[in-house]
């Protein structure tokens, strides 16, 4: 029969289904191998070619690996809270659960259609009860959890507690929040159980505090800083402003030096590591404590300094004035009633702004004097400080020393209202970069003048912190992670308050349901939409009313995978303990600073309370590219009053004509010509639409674009897999180009890749598609054949270079088609090796092969053998009298004597010699042979 990939794909899909070909068991005698995709969020949209890139591309390697004796696990899930689900329920009253589970059904179908091996009976789903458990749960030992700087590592809270009453806070050395309180044992045990727990919020790996939000009170909500354009909301344009709200974190920062250590450990991307090290942004620096000089100071005040962080302490005796965030909490007790009118419309301009604008903004100069001074550790000069936004609140301790010759922002500011500038390096033209190192001295640098930098730096280290003004200090640039959204989609969190305090609610009371609500929005009063719940009350007090934020479900959910259906643990210890990590993560790098960070954090925290066994949870990952879509366009014909006509000019003709391109669906044009009926067809509009053609067809122009439904280019998998079969878009999408990089879809080449697995069918049949394969022994030709590529695609898999074993096996079953070669010893292995890329026809084939087994997903992978590839001819090139004229193949075993003759008695050659006696005979044995008459 004639290749039916129709009937193959599904028989073998509905094979693998039934017998649960790819379930697979948490322990083997087999070494374990766990190959993970980013898993989807369930879109209205569904599947389109470009997501499923990076999934065939592990199939491939899954596949590959079981093959190879690994027990492999290879699961899919759903990543089912999130926003657009609740944005159509907010439109249409639908519950989103009703639309994720409509989504999910669609994406099982489109995925189950391109043939992945997917253990299905381990799938999960973050929206699902029985996960969100977990995720609950999570969060209860983060907030049962402080971080023991001493220890290097999270603990129980209770031992934090236990420390307190015995020792006070004496000896505690913790990532907490900057305000602790310092207390004896004594005192600890007299302090109200209110402010105690106030004392431990402070300290927990997840805690309330209050952030600085984009808050939109028209939308009832906070926005991510994208969602903010130019100070309005990007859905809607109503106004955002920066708004400080009592908000759960997570104590990320906790563990900055650890996700920085642990990247040099894992087999990532480098640009995505140093995604990474930025964003965690380790700075080595000082803090350095300039004194409030209160004899101007016209009230009260209580604080004794300002402290700056600096990563150049070195230029102190530069420093000019003091610039400190406009949010900064000194900055109303430090503001003089003279200043006051400023300092306040200031602060109102700002508001306006998001801490992202402000950061890329380095041009405008704008500020505000208190009217207070500090003083100068150091020397003991008064400067004056000032507010303004180029200083970040939430970065260092939102306060700077400022340094005009050392620094551009500062000297923009300095020059803009006249401030001093004082050179600190005697190098010519470097008032606004003071820097040593380029064999500079210090100048008006008191006790360090003359020093090079580094010992700069430490004299003056040293020297604050001998005057108790400053110390060595490292800084990070991450921040504590908000966890906490004003939606209903998502995980409610597991608190309850009570007296203004939050409480856990017990373990036996997870999971914590979703409530019902009537409406998918904020509350009258601006509460959340969990705030509508009537019956949703805690017996002791309020629940909380905010969700988890989108990344809550995705920080964990490789270790559901290996347990999924464990109502006791979120995973059970052994099912940790044998899979371990995920050994091969795939997916998008955008998601590089988010889900990947999280999910770090989350894995080092669990490690630390003892759950999980590894540091890092993604061992090697790749980033697949971005499949790009293909536009179609059609040309309208503008005529002389510059109105659009119904006539549409083929693309060659362009030149001669005034026209304005139109998108066109691409599913109405084949290889760039336009199919006229269904183009009539797609819009009333083009009903009777005319063109102007070249030779006969209408020719679209084409671009590269995203792949969006706006732009008409969206190609369906569903489409291409009836149209050719999964195993041709399988191995189509994996020989569009190598798998890191972005590229257009581009379907003209995909009868090619269709067209080679017929002819490889072909090879196992006759002229009349009868079975035929014989059991005759291979040619030495078949066997190099083979292994060659044997070798290669092994090569090419192992390093996940997937497109190019796509053009080898075009090659060997070309080689092998030429051969004529229908032999079970040689068709059987290539059909093993072939499976990754197209499970489902060379299923078919290996049971037509007579392998009564059922599946070949766990067939031994043939071994390359290299003997098959020695060269034992050489062809050599005869030249006589220094021009080549023939080849000749001879054996490469024989020596120079047996060559001579060989060729001497060719009869060919001796044609060229035309009677003559040569005078010499050259032979470079494996190169050529020189005759000379
Ligand atoms: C004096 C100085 C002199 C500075 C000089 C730089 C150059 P990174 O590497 O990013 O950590 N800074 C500190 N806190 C800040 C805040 N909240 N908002 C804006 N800027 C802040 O940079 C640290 C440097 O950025 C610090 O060192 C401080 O300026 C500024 F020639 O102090 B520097």
């Amino acid at each position: 029969m004639d290749y039916q990939f129709k009937d193959i794909e599904q028989k073998w899909q509905q094979f693998w289904a039934d017998n649960q070909t790819f379930k697979v068991e948490n322990n083997s005698t087999k070494p374990k191998y766990y190959v993970m995709d980013m898993f989807p969020y369930p879109s209205g949209a569904g599947l389109h070619v470009g997501h499923p890139l990076g999934y065939i591309a592990s199939d491939i390697f899954a596949r590959y690996k079981r093959l190879r004796g690994f027990n492999v696990l290879h699961p899919m899930g759903y990543d089912s809270f999130g926003l657009p689900a609740e944005q159509y329920a907010i439109q249409t009253g639908q519950h989103p659960s009703v639309t994720t589970e409509d989504n999910i059904a669609t994406y099982r179908r489109q995925l189950d259609q391109i043939g992945f091996s997917f253990d299905w009976s381990r799938e999960v789903r973050t929206s699902s009860p029985d996960y969100y458990k977990w995720t609950q749960w999570i969060f209860m030992q983060l907030f049962n959890s402080w971080y023991n700087k001493a220890a290097g590592k999270a603990e129980s809270i209770e031992k934090l507690v236990e420390h307190f009453a015995t020792s006070g806070s004496k000896g505690i050395d913790a990532v907490s929040d900057e305000d602790t309180l310092t207390f004896t044992a004594d005192e600890w045990k007299a302090l109200p159980y209110k402010t105690q727990q106030e004392e431990l919020l402070k300290y927990r790996l997840t805690y309330l505090r209050e952030s600085t939000v984009n808050w939109c009170a028209a939308l009832g909500t906070v926005l991510a800083n994208d969602e903010v354009k130019d100070g309005f909301s990007e859905r809607g344009g109503y106004p955002v402003e920066q708004k400080k709200m009592m908000q759960w974190s997570m104590r990320i920062t906790a563990y900055a030096e650890r996700l920085l250590q642990g990247l040099d450990t894992i087999d990532w991307p480098e640009p995505l590591k140093e995604m990474q090290r930025n964003w965690i942004g380790k700075s080595t620096g000082a803090s350095v404590r300039f004194g409030i000089d209160k004899t101007t100071l016209q009230s009260p005040i209580t604080a004794d300094y300002i402290e700056v962080f600096t990563t150049r302490v070195d230029t102190i005796f530069g420093v000019t004035f003091l610039v400190i965030a406009p949010e900064h909490e000194l900055v109303e007790a430090l503001t003089t009633p003279e200043q006051k009118a400023d300092i306040e419309a200031y602060i109102t301009q700002t508001k306006k702004k998001s801490e992202l604008d402000r950061m890329a903004d380095t041009k405008t100069v704008s500020g505000a004097f208190t009217g207070s001074y500090v003083l100068n550790p150091l020397n003991g000069e008064k400067i004056p400080v000032w507010i303004a936004d180029y200083v970040l609140a939430g970065y260092g301790t939102g306060a700077v020393m400022a340094v005009p010759s050392g620094d551009q922002r500062d000297y923009l500011f300095a020059k803009h209202f006249n401030l001093p500038i004082v050179p600190i390096i005697d190098i010519q033209n470097i008032e606004t970069e003071a820097d040593p190192t380029k064999e500079g001295k210090y100048i008006n640098s008191d006790f360090i003048n003359g020093l090079a930098y580094k010992e700069a730096t430490a004299a003056v280290v040293a020297k604050l912190e001998e005057v108790g003004a400053g110390k060595a200090k490292v800084n990070f640039r991450m921040r504590d992670a908000i966890f906490g959204r004003q939606r209903y989609w998502g995980e409610p969190v597991p608190v309850y308050f009570k007296d203004g305090l939050p409480y856990l609610i017990s373990e036996t009371e997870l999971p914590l349901l979703l409530p019902e609500i009537d409406k998918y929005l904020p509350t009258e009063t601006g509460e959340p939409p969990l705030g509508r719940a009537t019956d949703w009350k805690h017996p002791e007090g309020e629940y909380e009313l905010s969700t988890m934020p989108g990344w809550a479900g995705s920080s964990w959910y490789w270790y559901r995978y290996m347990d999924a259906h464990n109502d006791q643990e979120f995973a059970s210890k052994e099912a940790i303990e044998y899979w371990k990590d995920v050994d091969l993560y795939i997916g998008g790098s955008e998601h590089a600073t988010g889900h990947l960070l999280y999910s770090r954090f989350w894995n080092k925290f669990l490690k630390d309370i003892g759950f999980v066994v590894e540091e890092e949870p993604f061992k090697k990952l790749i980033n697949q590219g971005m499949i790009q879509g293909r536009s179609n366009f059609v040309y309208r014909l503008i005529d002389a009053e510059g109105r659009g006509t119904n006539t549409f000019i083929s693309h060659g003709l362009l030149a001669d004509h005034k026209t304005s391109p139109i998108h066109v669906d691409v599913n109405i044009v084949k290889n760039d010509v336009l199919d006229l009926d269904k183009f009539k067809a797609w819009r009333p509009e083009f009903a009777d639409a005319e063109f102007v053609l070249e030779n006969g067809k209408y020719v679209c122009g084409h671009e590269v674009e995203k792949m969006s439904k706006r732009y008409y280019n969206v190609v369906n998998p569903d489409d291409i897999a009836n149209q050719y079969g999964a195993d041709t878009l399988r191995m189509y999408e994996m020989f569009l180009g190598p798998l890191e990089q972005s590229k257009p879809w581009n379907t003209n080449g995909i009868e090619g890749v269709f067209k080679f697995l017929r002819k490889f069918w072909r090879l196992f049949h006759d002229e009349q598609w009868n079975f035929r394969v014989t059991d005759e022994a291979p040619t030495k030709a078949e066997l190099k054949s083979l292994h060659k590529i044997i070798r290669k695609v092994e090569e090419d898999i192992e390093r996940f270079s997937f497109n190019t074993s796509v053009s080898s096996f075009m090659i060997a079953v070309n080689e092998l088609t030429d051969l004529k070669c229908n032999k079970r010893a040689i068709l059987q292995d290539l059909v093993i090796i072939l499976a990754p890329y197209a499970p489902h026809i060379t299923e078919e084939l290996w049971t037509l092969l007579g392998n009564a087994a059922g599946t070949l997903s766990y067939a031994a992978y043939p071994t390359f053998n290299p003997e098959y590839l020695v060269e034992d001819e050489f062809a050599y090139p005869i030249s006589v009298n220094g021009k080549t004229k023939m080849n000749l193949s001879i054996s490469l075993s024989l020596d120079q004597k047996d060559i001579e003759a060989l060729v001497l008695a060719n009869a060919d050659v001796q044609k060229y010699l035309d009677g003559k006696t040569p005078k010499k005979l050259i032979v470079v044995k494996g190169r050529i042979v020189n005759i000379v008459v």
